[in-house]
């Protein structure tokens, strides 16, 4: 596999003109210092008076040029491109204003693949990818490879540059990212799923779904979901792709068989792993597991290394994590369900009834699907946050609801009414960002609700 192909470095472009750094996040800073490490200068803007990020712009670049809160659009128009951080939609007037004067927008991840010495594994997917990078990431250590992840998931993928050159980097990519990315020579590219979300970002689930497929782009090999038919539409032609998914695999494919009642994860005829020595729980992770082989085979990664990998490794903190058990009531926290498809997957894969705390920010996601489809294993919905209104029009007629201000009152109600092997699951299918500051903030409340229960 070749490293990824170069094109002119930051430091080469045009002196006359500067580029636009937007959004002094963490994405931001990773991208001024690696213009500082490249001695380019660039212009800082921020639409928010005071972002994060003004003090430690100021240590690594202390002569930078810094607006915030109410840019002025004139400021794009002599600008070489806008860098622009992946929390900033489209419809910014800025990056619209950027755009109408023919100024390119790109993310982090384009000047990243222009440095990157060694071979890109890009994993993306609207649920899955951080299990999916770390999953590779362990695969890689237990194969004797060393690798570097980040971007979406952990450090901004600049930082790693500073890092020795590794065997491979793992992006985690998020469709924010791959809206802008237009050259990604990823040695394999892996695309999980794709169910609608961030619905508030994107104009709507088509460019969503556009976002996604720009991971094939200029991809030397790809791994693939055969239950997806839009996604098998979007594969190019003369591109070695290997398919993953939860029915029999054909010859050299990943996927599920069954033998005396026990299911196996299987490559072709190959059985490789009983499903019940995954540590892993839940179909959803069956699949993960299946797309992590796929992408370890086409990197060259030893199955024994990958499968005792499967074997051990338990899932990262705030998903499906069982956090308390009383009277035959277990805990779970899917704090990290933060859209729709992701809390199906989350409840389809509990025994028994569940009590489910949902709700936060919906990102204008479609709740009647999550209704539809859940409901027939929900004892009782309990709403929190912003869009508690539009969950309880959604489960009005197909599952009881109760509304809760706040996680205590929510995994108090759900302890009095979960019923004897029933499981209390957080997979609030939102965004925590109006109750908290992150997803894991609300995991680690859930967590500590439970905790003063005093099973
Ligand atoms: N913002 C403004 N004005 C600005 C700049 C940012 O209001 O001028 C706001 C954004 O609207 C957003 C917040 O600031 O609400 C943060 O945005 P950002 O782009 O500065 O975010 P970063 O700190 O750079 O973090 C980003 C990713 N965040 C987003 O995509 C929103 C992080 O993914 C990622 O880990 C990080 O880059 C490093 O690559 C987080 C995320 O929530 C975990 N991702 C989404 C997800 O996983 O669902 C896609
Ligand atoms: P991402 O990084 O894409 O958000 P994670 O691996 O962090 O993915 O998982 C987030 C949540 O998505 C999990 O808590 C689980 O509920 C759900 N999930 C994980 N993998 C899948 C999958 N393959 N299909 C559907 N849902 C999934």
């Amino acid at each position: 596999m070749s490293a990824a192909a170069k094109r002119k470095p930051a430091a080469m472009r045009s002196a006359a003109k500067k580029d636009v750094v937007f959004g002094l996040g963490k994405t931001g800073l990773s991208v001024a210092r690696y213009l500082a490490r490249n001695d380019v200068d660039a212009i800082y803007i921020d639409s928010r008076d005071e972002p994060p990020g003004i003090e430690e712009l100021h240590e690594i670049c202390p002569d930078a040029e810094l607006h915030t809160g109410n840019v002025s659009k004139e400021l794009l128009k002599g600008a070489a491109r806008v860098i622009a951080s992946p929390g900033i939609a489209d419809s910014d007037p800025l990056i619209m204003a950027a755009r109408k004067v023919g100024v390119d927008v790109v993310s982090d991840i384009e000047l990243f693949v222009d440095e990157a010495e060694a071979p890109i594994i890009a994993v993306t997917g609207s649920n899955g990818k951080s299990t999916v990078t770390t999953l590779l990431t362990l695969m890689c250590d237990a194969s004797g490879k060393k690798s570097l992840a980040g971007a979406n998931l952990g450090e901004p993928a600049l930082d790693l540059l500073v890092e020795d050159t590794p065997d491979f980097y793992v992006l985690e990519l998020s469709s924010f990212q791959l809206q802008r990315t237009r050259h990604l020579p990823a040695a394999v590219s892996v695309l999980l799923n794709i169910s609608p979300d961030h619905l508030d970002w994107h104009e709507d689930e088509a460019e969503y779904r556009a976002a996604k497929y720009q991971i094939f782009q200029q991809a030397e090999a790809i791994v693939f979901n055969r239950g997806e038919d839009d996604v098998k539409a979007q594969l190019p032609d003369n591109v070695p792709a290997l398919s993953f998914g939860l029915d029999a695999p054909g010859h050299d494919e990943y996927g599920l068989v069954s033998d005396a009642g026990d299911v196996f994860l299987a490559r072709g005829e190959n059985m490789l792993l009983a499903a019940s020595d995954l540590a892993l729980v839940g179909t959803h992770n069956q699949t993960n597991s299946l797309a992590a082989l796929a992408a370890g085979q086409l990197m060259g990664l030893e199955m024994s290394a990958m499968l005792q990998m499967l074997h051990e490794f338990p899932g990262l903190p705030h998903r499906m994590q069982k956090v308390g058990e009383s009277r035959g009531i277990r805990y779970i926290n899917d704090s990290k369900a933060t859209n729709v498809g992701a809390a199906t997957a989350a409840v389809d894969s509990v025994q028994g009834m569940v009590v489910l705390i949902v709700g936060g920010q919906g990102k204008g996601a479609d709740f009647d699907r999550l209704a539809k489809s859940t409901c027939g294993h929900i004892r009782v919905a309990i709403l929190i946050g912003e869009d508690a209104p539009n969950l309880e029009a959604a489960f009005a007629d197909l599952a009881p609801t109760e509304r809760a201000a706040d996680m205590y009152t929510a995994v108090r109600k759900a302890s009095e009414m979960a019923e004897t092997g029933d499981t209390v699951l957080l997979a609030p299918a939102c965004a925590s960002f109006d109750q908290y500051p992150n997803y894991m903030a609300r995991g680690d409340d859930f967590a500590g609700a439970v905790e003063a229960l005093a099973l």
